[in-house]
């Protein structure tokens, strides 16, 4: 993905004619567009090729099986014309060996979650973030998932990926995290949902939080 904007868009509406009304009026602020259960069950896989139009497309299914079932979801995610996938570590290096070899072969990408920005994402992630961290640089996968909401955490993710791996960071705006904090902490990209989409101005909204991070 390429770096303009800092900035990407989690896309969580369940109807194709907002995700289409609100991805047109945030494309040229936004370096990717995130997509997930909530569109994708709500519309069907077609509207990432409809998106991908518009800018290249994350699909945050947050994979989390056993390697086979892994390969069939990352394979189908690809086909449909998704430029990267997002999945869970927790489940394995073997598991995410399996995401990793599909994206390669189809030369797209593979961001791993490490600890999650919610309040209950510090139960079961944070004892073993840092873990997925360096299986995530050990399998090759393009970069992490990491909190918003926590900077420090970004800071302590960074340190253990280092710069080859990229950082996009959920939890701004709506979870409370600051986009200009978790850039300056280490983050490449921050992932917006709510405080854009549900802006009555989306692309007001998508150009404030630029200006913010002045990246
Ligand atoms: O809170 P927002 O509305 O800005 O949306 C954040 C998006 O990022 C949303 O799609 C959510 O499913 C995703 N996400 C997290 O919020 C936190 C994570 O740790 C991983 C993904």
């Amino acid at each position: 993905m390429e770096k303009k904007n800092c900035l990407i868009l989690a896309l969580d509406v369940t109807d194709r004619e907002n995700a289409l009304r609100i991805a047109n009026e945030v494309s040229e602020y936004v370096d990717s567009i995130k997509v997930g259960y909530p569109l994708v069950l709500g519309e069907g896989l077609g509207i990432v090729k409809e998106l991908a139009e518009l800018a290249p497309v994350i699909a945050d299914f947050k994979v989390a099986d056993i390697p086979n079932t892994d390969r069939l979801i990352c394979e189908q995610v690809f086909k449909a014309g998704a430029d990267a996938v997002i999945t869970h570590g927790f489940t394995g290096r073997d598991s995410l060996d399996s995401c990793v070899k599909v994206a390669k072969e189809y030369g797209r990408d593979v961001y791993v979650v490490t600890e999650m920005s919610h309040p209950g994402g510090v139960e079961f992630f944070r004892p073993v973030a840092e873990t997925i961290a360096k299986m995530a640089v050990d399998a090759g996968a393009t970069g992490v998932v990491a909190p918003a909401t926590r900077p420090e955490r970004v800071r302590d993710i960074r340190k253990i990926i280092g710069n080859d791996l990229h950082i996009i960071s959920p939890g701004v705006g709506a979870q409370g995290g600051s986009a200009a904090d978790v850039i300056n902490a280490g983050a490449d990209w921050v992932i917006v949902g709510r405080s854009i989409y549900n802006s009555d101005s989306p692309a007001d909204a998508a150009m404030k939080i630029c200006n913010d991070m002045k990246c």
